[in-house]
């Protein structure tokens, strides 16, 4: 393409942008694009090209090239099947009528509403902005669907429940274990929380995401982004798997059963593809029970064809897990004690659940709907809609804070993706009804990108990450507020400085907060890419004073930690 016509495409682009915007959705901020753009395990997943005689020929080769690079660069935000989430929907009837010179022109320089400039960005060349923009007009390919059959060809029992010991074999402080992500080795680190020694590392799933545990806090259960589960044995003389299956072909949730007589019954997994989640066998991964999330969207009650499931938790109330579906906007209430007769209660709030947990009473799950810049409080007793709750842009608590207010009493916070206050909502409608479900306050942090909050029944400290801030000084650090002295402002604690890694050029991100048992230290994680240096970082939580940094050459991109005793029984 000559210079002139380039010019005249982004003049054209420019006019008809206005519209395509308002036709779409709002910006995407910096950080949320950042979030959503990590490789999809479905890249390497072969799938069916139709011929679409309207669109632009690609040979073979050329629509499996062009695939792999949408579902590692562009899935993330577009969707699996193209239909738009946080960008734009992409599909043949909306791109053949644009062209692929126009297409060309945006994947190029990008949009004002979040597009990535691909090619001015040097991210691709022009032959493969020619290649995406012809592929974005063929009819999307569909994936694979996985049945029961699929996941039990995955299936493995390592050890049986009766080789596995009938009483704890080691030495260590189970309830003070955390298991770390390993993000890009597919691995979690155990690491006693006591002595800070390594206990073994783990094998996993693909860019492994998060770790629950068993009600009994003797299982882990570990889900990697390309649906494995694994479950780990903690009383073994040295904690191992005894259990793996793929419950799909890409996902991020797992729990397990936790109501009074079902403790360590049933697991569950909530996939991104397809959208589905499946039931386990709490012993041994044994698929009971498969589910599609497919259905209609909240509010426009339009059919969607891939709503992902997002953060899954088990109800203290009922027999029942809580299954958030990202796209419809849905939670379902899902009664575990017959599957054989499955009831599934649903309850509708906005788009798009992400993340959430309980309040300090563990009757409400508060869980972000993050594209509606809201929090939906779902009461687990009475099975309905408590709250929906205003916030700042692009709320993500992980699984939030509790924490006792001087003036609004029991409050859950939330930290903001896409600005730089943290939330704070009043969750106890029986001593403090006038602030129940409302936002009472809002507090100023550093800057936007934030992924995760968190405090301690013991502690008296609010801690916040901000790890996509566009600024090293930033996303390098975690700032602490006096829960009692909210309005004093934070401290900023250089918790990449204290790990004292080498100057490797590393991203150095500092990410999670997460308490020990004792609720008296707080554990980071300082994320670099897979060939630079991490570690972990223990701070003091009364004296703010750095207590101990983990390092290790296994340690590669530590993300998220996870303490056997606060996950096990909802302390955050
Ligand atoms: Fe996560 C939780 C999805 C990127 C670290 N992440 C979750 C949950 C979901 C989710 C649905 C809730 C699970 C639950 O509670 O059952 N995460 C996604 C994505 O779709 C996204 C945006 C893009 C992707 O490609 O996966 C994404 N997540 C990330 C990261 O880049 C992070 C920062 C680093 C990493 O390890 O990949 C990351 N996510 C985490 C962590 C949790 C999490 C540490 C658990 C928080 C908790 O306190 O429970």
């Amino acid at each position: 393409m000559t210079a002139k016509r380039i010019a005249r495409l982004v003049a054209l682009a420019a006019a008809t942008l206005v519209s395509a915007t308002a036709m779409a959705q709002k910006p995407v901020a910096e950080a949320e694009k950042n979030y959503q753009a990590g490789g999809s395990p479905l890249a390497e997943v072969p799938m069916y090209q139709s011929t679409n005689p309207k669109a632009p020929k690609m040979t073979q080769a050329e629509f499996d090239r062009a695939r792999q690079i949408y579902f590692e660069r562009c899935a993330g935000c577009h969707g699996v099947l193209r239909k738009g989430a946080t960008g734009k929907p992409l599909t043949p009837d909306i791109t053949l009528g644009k062209g692929t010179d126009y297409l060309k022109v945006f994947i190029a320089y990008g949009s004002p509403a979040g597009m990535p400039n691909w090619q001015t960005s040097g991210e691709f060349d022009e032959a493969t902005v020619d290649l995406m923009a012809r592929y974005i007009q063929q009819d999307p390919p569909t994936p694979p669907e996985w049945s029961l059959a699929d996941a039990k060809n995955t299936w493995k029992v390592i050890v049986p429940p009766e080789k596995r010991p009938t009483k704890k074999m080691n030495k260590y402080n189970l309830e003070n274990i955390f298991s770390t992500t390993l993000r890009d080795t597919g691995e979690v680190a155990l690491i006693d929380g006591d002595t800070k020694e390594i206990i073994n590392i783990v094998k996993t799933g693909y860019a492994v995401h998060i770790s629950r545990m068993s009600a009994s806090g003797r299982y882990l259960f570990v889900i990697g982004r390309d649906a494995k589960i694994n479950m780990i044995d903690l009383w073994m003389e040295k904690p191992d798997n005894v259990a793996e299956i793929r419950v799909g072909l890409e996902a991020r949730s797992v729990d397990t059963s936790k109501f009074k007589g079902y403790e360590d019954k049933l697991a569950i997994a909530g996939s991104y593809w397809p959208p589905q989640f499946t039931i386990m066998d709490g012993d041994t991964l044994e698929p009971l029970k498969i589910v599609s999330t497919r259905g209609m969207v909240v509010g426009t009650q339009e059919y969607h064809p891939e709503p992902r499931v997002a953060s899954i938790v088990a109800s203290h109330y009922k027999p029942e897990f809580l299954v958030n579906v990202k796209e419809t906007g849905k939670t379902l209430l899902v009664d575990y004690s017959n599957l054989k007769a499955l009831k599934m209660t649903e309850i509708g709030s906005a788009p798009f659940l992400h993340d959430g947990g309980w309040d300090s009473s563990k009757r409400y799950f508060m869980v972000a709907a993050n594209n509606s810049n809201k929090i939906a409080a779902i009461d687990a007793k009475d099975g309905e809609l408590a709250g929906l709750v205003e916030v700042g842009k692009i709320p993500h608590p992980g699984r939030g804070a509790n924490f006792v207010h001087p003036t609004y009493g029991p409050v859950w916070a939330t930290g903001h993706l896409g600005d730089e206050t943290i939330s704070l909502i009043g969750t106890d409608p029986k001593k403090h009804k006038q602030y129940a479900f409302k936002e009472v306050a809002k507090i100023k942090g550093p800057g936007g990108g934030a992924l995760f909050v968190k405090s301690h029944p013991k502690s008296k400290n609010l801690w916040s990450d901000a790890p996509l801030n566009p600024d090293p000084k930033v996303s390098q650090s975690i700032v602490v507020y006096d829960i009692n002295n909210l309005d004093k402002g934070y401290k900023t604690l250089p918790i990449a400085e204290w790990a004292g890694l080498p100057d490797d050029g590393g991203a150095k991100r500092v990410v999670q907060p997460e308490y020990n048992k004792a609720g008296d230290e707080v554990w980071f994680a300082v994320w670099s890419a897979k060939d630079k240096a991490s570690a972990l970082v223990v701070v003091d939580d009364k004296t703010l004073k750095l207590k101990k940094v983990i390092k290790d050459p296994r340690l590669i991109t530590p993300t998220g930690h996870f303490n056997v005793y606060n996950t096990q029984h909802d302390v955050y």
